[in-house]
């Protein structure tokens, strides 16, 4: 198949996805077209099929806001001709269906142009719930020629909020479980814990909806009771204020902010244990790398993380805020060398086991057929 894929090529779960996603199905003879603003995250290297087509926005004077999607649009239509692409998987709806929707229509009178939109998260459960995007939001999800969700949270919350009557298949977030796995390195675990310390880690765009400081808070009443040092993979618009809270709290010494990393699972591989406190999760892509690289997870239960981690079995699960027991949890874990280990185990076997690409993708290619079949899209979980 010839698949374009466009995708916010920025820091974030949705861009990882489909880079990974594009490498993939490059992998098993595909040819992929990105079509977006800048390379996206987590690909290094273009070759026959994996191609990369930049959106160039005119900028005018006259325009307060650059029209990105009016440009999306119109490069996904001249690409989609000029590479006879059988299919447009987006990924985020805002505003990526739309101006999928408009290259269909550009199209009309020449081809078929079957549109597949991937609902990541805030798409619909922050962004897409605004007034100024709800109708166009529910539009784009009517119009798409198929609809997937990562979660059968974010599903749910989606029929429940923009159209009951929807079609939508839920295909989760995976990881590639050769690139993620644990590959210990003694010597980068040295640089951060000289002491034989505990690791603690958290990865994500450092967004409001994350908490991080409760990251911060966590690790402040861990490392009260045994020697742990914290790692900060990722960065956004929150990084300035943890790093005051940081330096407020006394604790530079012993947290480590690594800004956006090229291979994260290098440094998950070092780490004991990962928080993840976010107020709203639709999966939690991160714990699931985590995972994969044999980290137990503590996290709220919230969103699609309880359909992801296992209470007792890969970590922790608390409800959003509650900083005294997932503090709690972290210490009675890292005081239990075999039971934290037992726990990387499991996380790893249940990384494989349900959210491997080579179990996952073969489910973006069966949708895909549907769609250029003209088949109508879309079953349980
Ligand atoms: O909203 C974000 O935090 C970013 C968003 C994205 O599109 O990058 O992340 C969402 O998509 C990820 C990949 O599907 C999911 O693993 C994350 O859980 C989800 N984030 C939220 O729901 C907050």
């Amino acid at each position: 198949m010839k698949i374009g894929i466009t995708c916010y090529p920025t820091y974030g779960g949705s861009g990882v996805v489909a880079s990974e996603l594009g490498k993939s199905l490059a992998e098993r003879g595909h040819e992929i077209h990105f079509i977006s603003s800048s390379l996206p995250n987590r690909i290094f290297q273009l070759t026959e099929r994996i191609r990369f087509h930049e959106v160039e926005v005119m900028d005018y004077p006259l325009f307060e806001h650059t029209p990105y999607c009016l440009a999306l649009a119109t490069k996904m239509a001249e690409v989609a001709d000029k590479e006879n692409l059988d299919l447009l998987h987006v990924h985020y709806a805002i505003p990526h269906s739309i101006s999928a929707y408009l290259a269909r229509e550009m199209l009309v009178d020449k081809r078929r142009l079957p549109i597949a939109t991937t609902l990541h998260g805030t798409d619909i459960t922050l962004v897409g719930r605004n007034h100024s995007y709800l109708p166009i939001t529910r539009f784009a999800i009517r119009q798409s020629d198929g609809v997937t969700a990562v979660s059968r949270y974010l599903k749910a919350a989606t029929q429940r909020e923009f159209c009951c009557d929807c079609e939508i298949e839920v295909i989760p977030n995976f990881i590639n479980g050769k690139t993620f796995q644990r590959r210990f390195s003694q010597q980068l675990y040295r640089r951060f814990a000289p002491k034989g310390e505990r690791i603690l880690v958290h990865l994500s765009n450092f967004r409001p909806i994350k908490k991080v400081g409760d990251v911060v808070k966590i690790f402040a009443r861990v490392q009260k009771q045994m020697p742990a040092v914290l790692l900060f993979l990722g960065d956004g618009v929150e990084r300035s204020n943890v790093e005051f809270m940081v330096w407020e709290l006394g604790l530079s010494e012993k947290v480590f902010f690594m800004g956006k990393v090229n291979e994260p699972a290098d440094y998950l591989s070092i780490s004991d244990l990962m928080i993840l406190p976010s107020e709203l999760e639709s999966f939690g892509l991160a714990a699931l790398e985590a995972m994969a690289c044999e980290v137990p997870v503590i996290a709220t239960r919230v969103g699609g993380l309880p359909e992801l981690l296992q209470a007792g079995e890969t970590g922790c699960l608390a409800p959003v805020g509650a900083i005294d027991e997932m503090a709690r949890c972290a210490v009675e874990l890292l005081s239990d060398e075999n039971h934290l280990r037992q726990l990387g185990s499991n996380a790893r076997q249940r990384a494989l086991t349900s959210y491997d690409c080579d179990k996952i993708v073969p489910r973006y290619e069966a949708f895909y057929q549907k769609l250029i079949e003209g088949k109508p899209a879309g079953k349980e979980d």
